[in-house]
């Protein structure tokens, strides 16, 4: 985008997406303000936790003072299950949903009347970003129930006026028929899901003519900028990213634009800051470091100084888009997936990248990690082609040594490279396993 057609860029809540940053602070520091004094009123957990750091939240006055109130984590979310740290009676909270947590208790989050109206247009926010306008068919393939993707793009796509069509995740044939029938523009949905969708309709023979899509809105987990060109090459859209988590909002906490060049925040409804994940301590500016988010806006869920987990890039540079709000990089994955192979640091995201980019091996992988010795080991399964799988040894090893190779030259480690038939990993209907942890096994 051009900056002379940036003035043009349609936002969905142009007062708060170009607000100006110095307003926009201030709007945040007074929901700030208001944010600590009900949690701790109504928050028995919130107030034992500020008491003992000495923290009086009337003296939080700047977005300084809030780095010496305690994180909260993942871990304190599930020793409170499920209702424990809701902020009003549950007459009050008109929706409820869960993490999609595999291991142990998956976490609850509630939602108020208020709180749907702010989630409907942070999603809202999303998708015009992403292009969408009512004139858009929406299919909606994320899946509807406790996770928050399906409900949540869905009411954002029906208050922007597009038709929404609730189609949830699976069915991979049925998506394409009315895919085509609908005549579906958008279509949002994991980045994995819309890779599997687009390998089925390659191997069903639809032709691309036969379908209308012009945009892809694509979140839920992390990929990358490969995958995207793929993604944008195979169904001949463009495909912006969208992240969330359930605990803080769902979708919707943040998006990109047409400029395709980081995820505005909706900074209006949270607070973001980046930090080092060993220490805590704020991240070096540009660094990479681990989002941590307050709500301000929260009424059944509020949350302090929350630790995502999810490892990005933060800036307040102004975007050619005319936004105001501060961009996240892509995620480039979690704490809990980094590993340290050797002594290097390795993302999965970094995998993605080396396999979207090589002939022959397909963007289907999953990293599994062993632990030996007390030493990180990652072993990368790659689906190739049938023609690749089934042929001479001589080949297949040959693909297998490119693939080690060049995964050697980014991460800077070896790491095992096994490949593997079509279609043998899960590539389920929403969130891909990409990473198989067997560490503690
Ligand atoms: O995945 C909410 C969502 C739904 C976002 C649909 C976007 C679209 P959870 O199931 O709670 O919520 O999972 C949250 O997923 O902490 C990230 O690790 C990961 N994640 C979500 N979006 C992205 C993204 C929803 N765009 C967790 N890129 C988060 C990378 C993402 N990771």
């Amino acid at each position: 985008m051009s900056d002379a057609s940036a003035q043009a860029a349609v936002c969905w809540q142009p007062e708060i997406e170009r607000m100006d940053r110095e307003a926009l602070e201030q709007l945040q520091l007074e929901r700030l303000e208001a944010t600590l004094t009900r949690v701790y009123r109504t928050l028995p957990f919130y107030r034992q936790r500020l008491d003992a750091a000495g923290v009086d939240p009337d003296a939080v006055r700047s977005v300084e003072d809030l780095r010496r109130v305690p994180f909260t984590t993942k871990e304190d979310l599930r020793a409170s299950y499920p209702y424990g740290l809701f902020a009003v009676p549950l007459r009050d909270v008109v929706r409820l949903h869960a993490s999609s947590g595999t291991t142990g208790l998956a976490t609850v989050v509630g939602y108020t009347r208020n709180d749907l109206r702010h989630w409907g247009s942070a999603v809202a926010r999303v998708l015009v970003a992403g292009g969408v306008t009512r004139e858009d068919v929406v299919q909606v393939a994320f899946h509807y129930g406790l996770f928050t993707g399906g409900f949540g793009l869905h009411q954002g796509a029906e208050l922007v006026g597009a038709s929404v069509i609730p189609m949830s995740s699976g069915h991979s044939r049925q998506q394409l028929r009315i895919m085509q029938d609908y005549r579906t523009t958008a279509l949002a949905c994991t980045p994995s899901y819309a890779m599997h969708l687009a390998d089925e309709l390659l191997e069903a023979g639809v032709p691309r003519g036969a379908l209308s899509l012009r945009l892809g809105l694509f979140g839920g987990e992390p990929w990358s900028e490969g995958l995207r060109r793929q993604l944008e090459e195979k169904l001949q859209i463009s495909a912006t990213d969208n992240y969330g988590l359930s605990e803080v909002l769902g979708p919707g906490v943040a998006g990109e634009c047409g400029e395709k060049r980081g995820l505005h925040l909706a900074e209006d409804h949270l607070l973001a800051e980046l930090v080092d994940p060993v220490s805590g301590a704020p991240a070096r500016p540009g660094a990479v470091g681990e989002l941590v988010l307050t709500t301000l806006t929260k009424e059944a869920f509020p949350l302090l100084r929350y630790r995502t987990g999810d490892l990005t890039t933060l800036t307040t540079e102004r975007c050619a888009c005319g936004r105001t709000l501060a961009r996240m990089g892509r995620v480039l994955g979690r704490t809990d997936d980094l590993l340290i192979v050797k002594g290097v640091k390795v993302y999965p995201s970094q995998i993605e990248a080396v396999l979207v980019a090589l002939e022959g091996a397909d963007p289907h992988y999953q990293i599994v990690l062993t632990r030996r010795a007390s030493m990180d080991e990652a072993t990368v399964l790659v689906e190739v082609s049938e023609a690749i799988f089934f042929d001479e040894m001589r080949r297949q090893s040959g693909l297998r040594e490119t693939i080690a190779r060049r995964l050697a030259e980014e991460l800077g480690v070896h790491v095992a490279v096994r490949l593997v038939e079509r279609k043998s990993l899960d590539r389920g209907d929403g969130k891909a396993a990409r990473v198989v942890d067997r560490r503690g096994a």
